[in-house]
């Protein structure tokens, strides 16, 4: 598990060389916008149950026959299964926000998640329409300008988006 210092200097350290220019420009970087990196954790930490219910309602609206008899979230275990699931996706994504890397979601969480959900006869794919819906939800939340100093955080919200675009795409 890396943060992104963490993975520079292994890599660095890989090559028995020092930190590149381009490496020490990408930290600067990354630490000029630390506030808004962590403003977005906050918010993503602090709506994380609207983000897991609201993605999962528009789930088993789009998608039924995962609550009906016989369906993968039917019958209270399954779906208390299921918004778990979402919400360790979620916490994982809020990690690696943080981290500014991905290694976190993807040795702690991503990885064999597939073949669990295989070996579970869970679907995959409705796993990662999921987590799309959470993407969206999230990055609705922290794009929003209300009650912030406004700034550019596109290449922020990009990254939180590949994180999840990530974890959708390790499961579908
Ligand atoms: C992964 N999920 C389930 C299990 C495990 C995980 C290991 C089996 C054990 C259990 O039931 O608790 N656990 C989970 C995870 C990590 C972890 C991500 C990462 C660190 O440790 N059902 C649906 C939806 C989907 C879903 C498509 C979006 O209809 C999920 C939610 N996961 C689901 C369900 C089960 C499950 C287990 C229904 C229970 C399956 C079953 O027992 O029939």
């Amino acid at each position: 598990m890396f943060d992104a210092f963490a993975k520079v200097v292994s890599q660095a350290d890989a090559r028995g060389a020092y930190l590149s220019n381009e490496q020490l420009d990408a930290l600067s970087a990354l630490v000029a916008s630390g506030n808004k990196r962590l403003d977005v954790v906050n918010r993503l930490t602090s709506n994380a149950s609207t983000i897991v219910a609201n993605a999962a309602r528009a789930l088993f609206a789009e998608q039924p026959q995962l609550i009906a008899p016989g369906g993968n979230a039917y019958t209270n275990r399954r779906m208390a299964a299921c918004l778990r699931d979402m919400e360790i996706i979620l916490r994982y994504v809020t990690y690696a926000t943080l981290a500014g890397d991905a290694s976190v979601l993807d040795d702690r969480c991503l990885n064999g998640l597939r073949e669990t959900y295989v070996a579970l006869g869970v679907p995959g794919a409705s796993v990662a329409a999921g987590v799309a819906k959470m993407k969206d939800a999230a990055i609705a939340i922290a794009n929003d300008p209300a009650g912030i100093t406004p700034g550019d955080c596109s290449s922020l919200i990009a990254e939180v988006a590949g994180y999840f675009d990530r974890a959708a795409g390790a499961v579908a």
